[in-house]
């Protein structure tokens, strides 16, 4: 793919996939299935020298809590998320509107103790955590920009190849479709002022300013233009070249309900992977719907009174807060319907 020979590759890379390698050996030798789960937002910077950049909402509610039932379900999980978005576990604390010191209190003597309210979630929590890392389940690795993404992305599944049907690829990160390559980015942060935005040096070195190497966000008088190119393909790269015999989830993000279907369906026939998992933004919370060549289409539903108080969304955007007294998370039901279709594939062959 192109796409990696003019686009930087990340300065971590090679010590994360040392990492990984090792982590991918135990799991192989182990006999056990390995998830790679995505999870949050990437970034598209403007500059080489990044001041500002292009984000989107995702949170990482959707994988951090994916990944915790990977784990329940028996999966090795590599979690690929957006840095400081949220990850398994800590997510219970971390994002919340309570500030992690509400958890605690001091007992009789003074001492600092778990709120009697908190101790029992955080107990259960704790074990399922504890038991995650004396097992070595669970790498987390970080990304920040697409391009950092996509790298990744390529070398985990290329390092996961021999697991085969054991690998398992859940693309959960909300991935932007367009981004600043690196041959028009600009290197130093973009002047606003009329004053100072005639120089534009190329992150390249390449300042002549010429119109076919324009950078890709620049001043035009008092405007920013941001002209950007479109993101590759990747997964179709990923389902042909470099994850060819591992199971393949998608997820879809769309706003409009009236073609939600139409473009999950469209997804599975352009790229011929195992499912595609279409939510609309407002109920993405409480409901999903399940799209696969084997299975047709299915909806996933939490009901009413069960449904989880709205999580954190960096704009608010998420479902409105119904309080439920035991609420259940809609990652609870989509796990265990993927286990059962990973089980088959695992059985049965390929069924692309
Ligand atoms: C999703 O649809 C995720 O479910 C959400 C989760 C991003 C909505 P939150 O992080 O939200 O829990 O707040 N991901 C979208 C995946 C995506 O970007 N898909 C691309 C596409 O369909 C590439 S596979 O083209």
């Amino acid at each position: 793919m192109e796409y990696f020979d003019s686009n930087p590759r990340p300065k971590q890379l090679d010590e994360h996939s040392e990492g990984a390698q090792a982590f991918i050996d135990q799991h192989a030798r182990e006999h056990r299935r390995v998830a790679l789960v995505t999870s949050g937002g990437t970034t598209v910077p403007l500059e080489n020298q990044t001041v500002r950049f292009i984000d989107n909402f995702s949170a990482g509610t959707r994988g951090a809590t994916s990944a915790e039932y990977f784990l329940e379900a028996g999966y090795a999980v590599i979690f690929l998320h957006r840095q400081f978005s949220l990850l398994p576990y800590s997510r219970h604390y971390s994002h919340t509107t309570n500030c992690f010191l509400d958890y605690m209190t001091h007992d009789e003597r003074g001492a600092v103790v778990i709120d009697a309210e908190y101790r029992q979630q955080m107990a259960d929590v704790l074990a399922q955590y504890t038991k995650a890392k004396r097992e070595n389940t669970l790498l987390i690795l970080p990304f920040t920009s697409v391009n950092e993404y996509l790298w990744y992305l390529r070398d985990l599944a290329i390092l996961m190849q021999p697991l085969a049907a054991n690998g398992l690829f859940y693309l959960a990160a909300a991935v932007s479709d367009f981004f600043v390559p690196a041959d028009r980015m600009v290197e130093h942060k973009i002047q606003s002022s009329e004053e100072f935005n005639t120089k534009r040096q190329l992150s390249n070195g390449d300042d002549d300013n010429s119109n076919e190497n324009l950078p890709a966000a620049h001043m035009e008088g008092k405007k920013l233009v941001i002209d950007l190119d479109p993101v590759p393909k990747f997964l179709k790269q990923l389902v042909d070249a470099w994850a060819p015999r591992s199971m393949i989830i998608s997820f879809k993000l769309e706003t409009d309900p009236s073609i939600l279907s139409e473009k999950c369906q469209s997804a599975l026939k352009k790229y011929a992977h195992h499912l595609v998992i279409g939510n609309l933004l407002r109920t993405r919370k409480h409901e999903v719907l399940m799209v696969s060549a084997r299975s047709g289409e299915k909806w996933l539903r939490v009901p009413t009174d069960r449904r989880t108080k709205s999580v954190t969304g960096l704009t608010g955007n998420g479902a409105e807060p119904v309080p439920a007294a035991d609420p259940i998370e809609i990652e609870s039901l989509i796990i265990p319907e993927i286990k059962t279709l990973h089980s088959e594939v695992i059985a049965k062959g390929d069924p692309r």
